[in-house]
């Protein structure tokens, strides 16, 4: 996951790309902010307690599926890989991983230093033999990996589903840049949430407890906090929408009474039931995934589902 946390931002430097997107997103018609600026400290909390939640399926469904499918991921490694995760190491996930396929070298890529250096120390605690080598970067702009890794086979590992949360030509895009970043013989394995029931979808993204509520309305204290808001936060609903077309679950703050604020001292006018988009996440069916993997130059070559076919772990070659 892209976590910004310990960011500029924590320490009273606004971050010159958030307060760009967020006066650019605010002025926009429709409203618009990219949801990359979720992950403050608080942010990442709160995701963190969304992925332990009962409604939210991804992440135990793509858990349970890593540990049934590592003795098959296994065999299909090349035996002294080296795993590249893009994200800084999500917390249950990567051991699984790296147990199964006993790689040569452990490479997390993550744009926050930070974050990535500590989870980098923490998972040398329980790979003591394992070379951890952390590079930090953003996934669209490569930077040459580790000197130690260079001549081996490289497996990508890209799990929850955070490639939804990019539109298709964003997606397509970032999956050409990891095989550039990869190499020639890579392989990636790709967690991808499949289309499902609204009934099953809404929930995942509107919970009993709130604790997703939280997260979307944490952009608004954001702004407020680091980018000298005045926008009044209970003012605002969190709405979680399912849009067919798209086969994309949206995230809204919905106001819900005629409002002004002011962001940086610009002056922005909402009324009552108009709502800032913060977030895409796109499901995708079997040949929607293919078709996507395929476009960003991955050929798949093994898939597993769980037994309801909510969640999809995809192998696929360069
Ligand atoms: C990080 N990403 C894959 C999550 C998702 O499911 O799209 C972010 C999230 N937003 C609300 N709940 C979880």
């Amino acid at each position: 996951m892209l976590k910004q946390e310990l960011e500029d931002g924590e320490h009273g430097l606004a971050d010159p790309n958030f307060r760009a997107d967020v006066l650019n997103g605010l002025a926009a018609s429709p409203r618009a902010i990219p949801a990359r600026w979720f992950y403050d400290r608080r942010g990442s909390e709160l995701f963190e307690a969304i992925t332990d939640l009962p409604e939210y399926y991804p992440t135990r469904t793509e858990t349970a599926l890593l540990m049934q499918v590592g003795p098959q991921l296994g065999a299909l490694a090349a035996p002294n890989a080296a795993v590249v995760e893009f994200g800084s190491g999500s917390s249950t996930k990567t051991p699984i991983l790296l147990r199964a396929i006993h790689p040569s070298a452990y490479v997390p890529i993550d744009i926050s230093g930070e974050f990535l250096r500590h989870s980098a120390r923490e998972l040398s605690k329980d790979f003591p033999g394992l070379p951890v080598l952390p590079v930090e970067a953003d996934f669209l702009r490569p930077v040459p990996l580790p000197e130690e890794v260079s001549g081996l086979p490289k497996l990508g590992f890209f799990p929850g589903s955070t490639i939804g949360n990019m539109q298709a030509f964003h997606a397509v895009n970032l999956l050409r840049a990891m095989r550039d970043w990869l190499g020639e013989g890579a392989r990636l394995l790709i967690g991808m949430d499949r289309v499902k029931s609204p009934d099953i979808l809404i929930p995942a993204y509107d919970d009993a407890q709130g604790v997703t509520a939280a997260f979307n309305l944490n952009l608004l204290e954001r702004i407020n906090r680091e980018l000298a808001g005045t926008i009044p936060v209970d003012a605002f609903r969190h709405r979680a929408i399912w849009n067919p077309d798209a086969a994309r679950i949206e995230m809204h703050l919905e106001a819900q009474r005629d409002l002004d604020f002011t962001v940086e001292g610009r002056p922005f006018a909402m009324r009552a039931g108009e709502s800032i988009h913060t977030e895409n996440s796109h499901k995708y069916g079997p040949n929607g995934a293919r078709m996507l993997l395929r476009a960003g130059g991955w050929t798949p070559i093994a898939e597993w589902t769980d037994p309801q076919d909510w969640f999809a772990l995809m192998l696929c070659e360069a």
